[in-house]
C-alpha cells in the first residue's frame, strides 16, 4: 500500500525538502498552498505534476490553517497516514507586527487541524507531526536545551507554538493519537526565505559583492544559534511518525555561533575579509582584503554592513544551544551537514543569481532586486 502525506506549509522552505524527501520514500504526497495574487510555488515547482495526467503523486490543494472547514474538507479527501503540521506564521519579528493572526494560524491552526483528525474518526489512522520549535525556550532556563527544559517564549510566535506544543501532547494523552513534537532548532538551506537572518546575509552579501545593493543592515549581531540543514531536519521529521509510540524530540546539532561569525563566514566565501569596528547601533563591518574575483563591486574599507535599530526585536531570544541526544540515541539521528558548510552552499546559489543579475544590468536591464527585510 502506497503511504499518503498531507503536508501544510509544503510552498515554504521544510514542506518542500520534505516533500521531494517523501516522494523519493514512494509516498503519494498532498500539500496545502495559499491562494495569492501571484504564483508562490517556486520551492516545488521542480516536483509539481500536470493536474491533466492521471495516477498523480503530488497534489496541492488550496486551503488555509485559518478555515477549520476547508482544513476538515482536504483531510476528508486525501484520508493521510501521515499529516505534516509546517504552516505557520513563522517569522518571529512579524509576530510582533501581526500578533493576532500569528496565533490565529500558528495555535488555532493547529487544533483546527487534529479536531478535523478527530471529528473524520481518523485518530487512530492518521499520525500527526507538530513544527514545534527552539523558540519556546526563549529566555533560556537551562544550557543545553533539552526536551525536559522548562519553556519561556519570547514572542507572540513563540506563545503561540506554546500553544501548538501543548495541543498536540493533549491530543496525545486525551484521544490515543499519534501525535509528535519535533522541536527543531534553527535550520537553513539556500531555500530559506529571505528576511531569516542566515539567508539575509549570504543574498545580502552576495548582492553587495556584484553592485546590486550597497550595504547589509542588521540587527543583533551578538544573538547566538544553534543552526543545521533543513535537510537533515525534515529527513527527522519522518523518522519520527516511524516509531511504534509517538513522543517529542529536540533536532539540533549542539553547537552555536553568532549571527557576526555567520557574516564572517558569507564575506570569507565570496572571498572578502571583514573588520568589525564599534560597538551596538555603531558597530560596522569593513572590507579588509579581497581575494579572487567573486567581489568585482568591492575595494578595501567599503563599509558593508551596519547595524540599523529597526531589526532589534522588542524581547530577544540571545542564546539557543540544544541538546540533540534523545534523537541521536533513541532515532540514530545525526546531522550529516554543518553549519560552515551549509552557509557555503547558501553563498555559493545567492551569488549565481547575483551574477546573473550583475550581468543584466550591465547590459541596460532593471533587475529585480529587493532589499525591504
Ligand atoms: P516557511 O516560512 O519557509 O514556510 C511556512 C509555510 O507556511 C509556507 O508554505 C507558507 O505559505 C505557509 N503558511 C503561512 N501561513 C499560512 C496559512 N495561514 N495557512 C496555510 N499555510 C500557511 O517556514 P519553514 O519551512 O522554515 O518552517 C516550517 C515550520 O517549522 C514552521 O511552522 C516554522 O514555524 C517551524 N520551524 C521552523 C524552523 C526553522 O528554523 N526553519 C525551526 C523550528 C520550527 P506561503 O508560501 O504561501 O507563505
Ligand atoms: P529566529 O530566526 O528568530 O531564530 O526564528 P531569524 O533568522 O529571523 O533570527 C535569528 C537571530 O538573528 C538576529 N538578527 C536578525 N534576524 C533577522 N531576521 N534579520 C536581521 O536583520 C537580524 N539581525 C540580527 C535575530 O534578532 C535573532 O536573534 C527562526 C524561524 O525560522 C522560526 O520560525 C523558528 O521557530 C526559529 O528560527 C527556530
Amino acid at each position: 500500500m502506497v503511504k499518503r502525506a498531507l503536508i501544510t506549509g509544503i510552498t515554504g522552505q521544510d514542506g518542500s525538502y520534505l516533500a521531494e524527501f517523501l516522494l523519493e520514500k514512494g509516498y503519494e504526497v498532498h500539500g496545502i498552498k495559499r491562494r495569492a495574487s501571484s504564483f508562490n510555488t517556486q520551492r516545488v515547482d521542480h516536483i509539481y505534476q500536470d493536474p491533466h495526467v492521471d495516477n498523480r503523486n503530488f497534489v496541492l490543494h488550496y486551503g488555509d490553517l485559518t478555515d477549520s472547514s476547508n482544513l476538515t474538507r482536504i483531510i476528508q479527501e486525501v484520508q493521510p497516514d501521515e499529516v505534516y503540521n509546517l504552516g505557520a506564521q513563522s517569522h518571529v519579528a512579524v509576530s510582533f507586527e501581526a500578533p493576532e493572526y500569528t496565533a490565529d494560524v500558528d495555535a488555532m491552526g493547529t487544533l483546527r487541524i487534529l479536531e478535523a483528525i478527530r471529528l473524520l474518526g481518523l485518530e487512530k489512522k492518521t499520525r500527526f507531526y507538530q513544527a514545534s520549535t527552539s523558540e519556546l525556550y526563549g529566555l533560556v532556563q537551562e544550557i543545553p536545551q533539552k526536551e525536559t527544559t522548562p519553556f519561556y517564549p519570547r514572542s507572540p510566535y513563540a506563545v503561540a507554538k506554546l500553544y501548538a506544543y501543548w495541543i498536540t501532547v493533549n491530543y496525545r494523552e486525551a484521544y490515543g493519537m499519534y501525535a509528535c513534537n519535533g522541536i527543531l532548532f534553527n535550520h537553513e538551506s539556500p531555500r530559506r526565505g529571505e528576511t531569516f537572518v542566515t539567508r539575509k546575509i549570504t543574498r545580502g552579501l552576495a548582492n553587495i559583492a556584484q553592485g546590486l545593493e550597497q550595504c547589509l543592515y542588521m540587527g543583533n549581531m551578538d544573538a547566538l544559534r544553534d543552526w543545521g540543514h533543513a535537510k537533515d531536519y525534515v529527513r527527522m521529521q519522518w523518522m519520527m511518525l516511524q516509531q511504534e509510540q509517538p513522543d517529542d524530540f529536540v533536532i539540533a546539532t549542539g553547537v552555536q555561533y553568532s549571527v557576526r561569525e555567520f557574516i564572517r563566514w558569507s564575506a570569507a566565501e565570496l572571498g572578502v575579509s571583514l573588520r568589525f569596528e564599534g560597538q551596538g547601533i555603531d558597530e560596522i563591518a569593513v572590507v579588509q582584503r579581497i581575494d579572487g574575483d567573486n567581489a568585482p563591486a568591492l575595494k578595501v574599507g567599503d563599509v558593508i554592513v551596519r547595524v540599523d535599530p529597526r531589526y532589534f526585536r522588542p524581547a530577544e531570544v540571545e542564546t539557543l544551544l540544544g541538546d540533540p541526544a534523545k534523537a541521536k540515541q533513541k532515532l540514530g539521528w545525526v546531522p550529516e551537514i554543518t553549519v560552515q558548510e551549509m552557509c557555503a552552499e547558501m553563498v555559493r546559489e545567492d551569488l549565481k543569481v547575483a551574477k546573473r543579475y550583475a550581468l543584466l544590468k550591465e547590459h541596460g536591464h532593471e533587475v529585480p532586486v529587493s532589499v525591504e527585510n
